[in-house]
C-alpha cells in the first residue's frame, strides 16, 4: 500500500490535506469523539452552539478558556511537521499543497504550514457576540491567558454545576461589547470565503489526503466525496476505519505522527524541524 501511495504522491500536482483532531492528539490535545473525546464528558449542545452561548456565556467561556490553557501547554507534533515539510518540498518542485484543517489550535501554522484554510476558526481568536450569540463582524487574535480576570484559575467546567461568572466578568471589547470565541459552532454557518477556498482546493486536487478526522462533521466530511467524484485519489490516515474509508484507494491505520513522516518521505526534515523547535527556533 505504501509504494502505490507514494507513486500517487509523486505524480500529484495539487495535494489537499484535510486534518482533524486526531492530528493534534499526539500533542496532548483531546479529540472530540472516541473513548477519551471531549464530547464524552461535555455536551456539545451546551457548549458549542450559539444557543448555548446565549443561555450561559459563562459556562461556554469557562470551557474555551480551559481549552486555551491546555493548548498553550502543548506543541506541534511530527504529523504537523510532516505536512509542513511536504508543502515546502512540493512548492520547491513547482507543485502545491493546500491544507484544510478543522483544528482550532493553530499548530499547523506553528509547525510552518503556509497554505492553511481554517474551517472552524481558531481558539485563539475572539469576536464580538451579536444577535443570537452569532459573530458580529471580524474576529481577531488575542492569546492572553486568561483573557480577563473573571476566567482566571477556573479549570474545566463542572458538568454538574453551572458556573457563577457574571456576564460583566467575561471578556468584553473596549466598547463594552461581550466577546465570544472565534470558532465555528454547530448550527453555525462557516465563513463563506473560507468554505469557498476549501471547495475550490478540493475540486482542483489530484490527491486528497484525510488525516485524524472521524469524517462525521459537515461540510468537512463531504470533501473526500467531492474529491473522489472529480477523479482525485483519496488516502486516509487514522487510528481506525471511518465513514470515509470506503472511498479511499489508500487507507493507513495508526498514529498520524508515526505514519505521515514515512508516507510522505520527509522523516529527516521532520526530525530537523522538531530539533529546531526544541532549540527554540521556528515552530516554537
Ligand atoms: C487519530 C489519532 C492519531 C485519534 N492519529 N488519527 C449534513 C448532514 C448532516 C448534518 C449536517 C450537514 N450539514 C451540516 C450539518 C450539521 C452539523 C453536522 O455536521 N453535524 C454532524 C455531527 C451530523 N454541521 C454544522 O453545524 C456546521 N455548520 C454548517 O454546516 O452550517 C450550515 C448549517 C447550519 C445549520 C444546519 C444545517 C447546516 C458547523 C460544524 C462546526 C463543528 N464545530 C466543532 C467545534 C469547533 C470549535 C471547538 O473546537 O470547540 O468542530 S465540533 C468538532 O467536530 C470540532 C471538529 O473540528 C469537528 C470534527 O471533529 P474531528 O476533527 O473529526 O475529531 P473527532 O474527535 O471526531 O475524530 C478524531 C479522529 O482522529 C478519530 O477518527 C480518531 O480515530 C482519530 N485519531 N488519534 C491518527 N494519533
Amino acid at each position: 500500500m505504501l509504494a502505490p501511495f507514494q507513486a500517487a504522491l509523486a505524480a500529484a500536482k495539487h495535494v489537499v490535506v484535510l486534518t482533524g483532531a486526531g492530528v493534534s492528539a499526539e500533542s496532548g490535545i483531546p479529540t472530540f469523539r472516541g473513548a477519551q473525546g471531549l464530547w464524552r464528558s461535555f455536551d456539545p449542545m451546551e457548549l458549542a452552539t450559539p444557543q448555548a452561548f446565549v443561555r450561559n456565556p459563562g459556562l461556554v467561556w469557562e470551557f474555551y478558556s480551559w481549552r486555551r490553557e491546555v493548548a498553550a501547554a502543548c506543541r506541534p507534533n511530527r504529523a504537523h511537521y510532516a505536512i509542513a515539510a511536504l508543502e515546502r518540498q512540493l512548492r520547491q518542485q513547482g507543485r502545491r499543497l493546500t491544507l484544510i484543517t478543522q483544528n482550532v489550535d493553530r499548530f499547523h501554522h506553528q509547525a510552518g504550514s503556509q497554505a492553511v484554510i481554517e474551517l472552524h476558526g481558531s481558539i485563539w481568536d475572539v469576536c464580538v457576540a451579536g444577535r443570537g450569540g452569532r459573530k458580529a463582524g471580524p474576529c481577531w487574535e488575542d492569546r492572553r491567558q486568561p483573557l480577563c480576570p473573571g476566567l482566571a484559575g477556573r479549570g474545566a467546567p463542572d458538568a454538574h454545576s453551572a458556573p457563577d461568572i457574571p456576564e460583566q466578568d467575561l471578556p468584553h471589547d473596549e466598547h463594552g461589547r461581550l466577546l465570544r470565541p472565534g470558532v465555528v459552532w454547530f448550527n453555525e454557518q462557516l465563513d463563506p470565503a473560507v468554505l469557498e477556498a476549501a471547495d475550490v482546493a478540493t475540486a482542483s486536487c489530484d490527491l486528497f489526503i484525510t488525516a485524524g478526522t472521524s469524517a462525521v462533521v459537515y461540510p468537512a466530511a463531504g470533501f473526500a466525496h467531492i474529491a473522489a467524484a472529480q477523479g482525485a485519489a483519496v488516502a486516509e490516515f487514522n487510528l481506525e476505519a471511518t465513514d470515509a474509508t470506503g472511498l479511499c484507494q489508500f487507507a493507513f491505520q495508526g498514529k498520524a505522527g508515526e505514519l505521515l513522516p514515512a508516507a510522505f518521505g520527509v522523516e529527516a526534515e521532520v526530525e530537523q524541524l522538531m530539533a529546531q523547535a526544541a532549540a527554540g527556533g521556528q515552530g516554537g
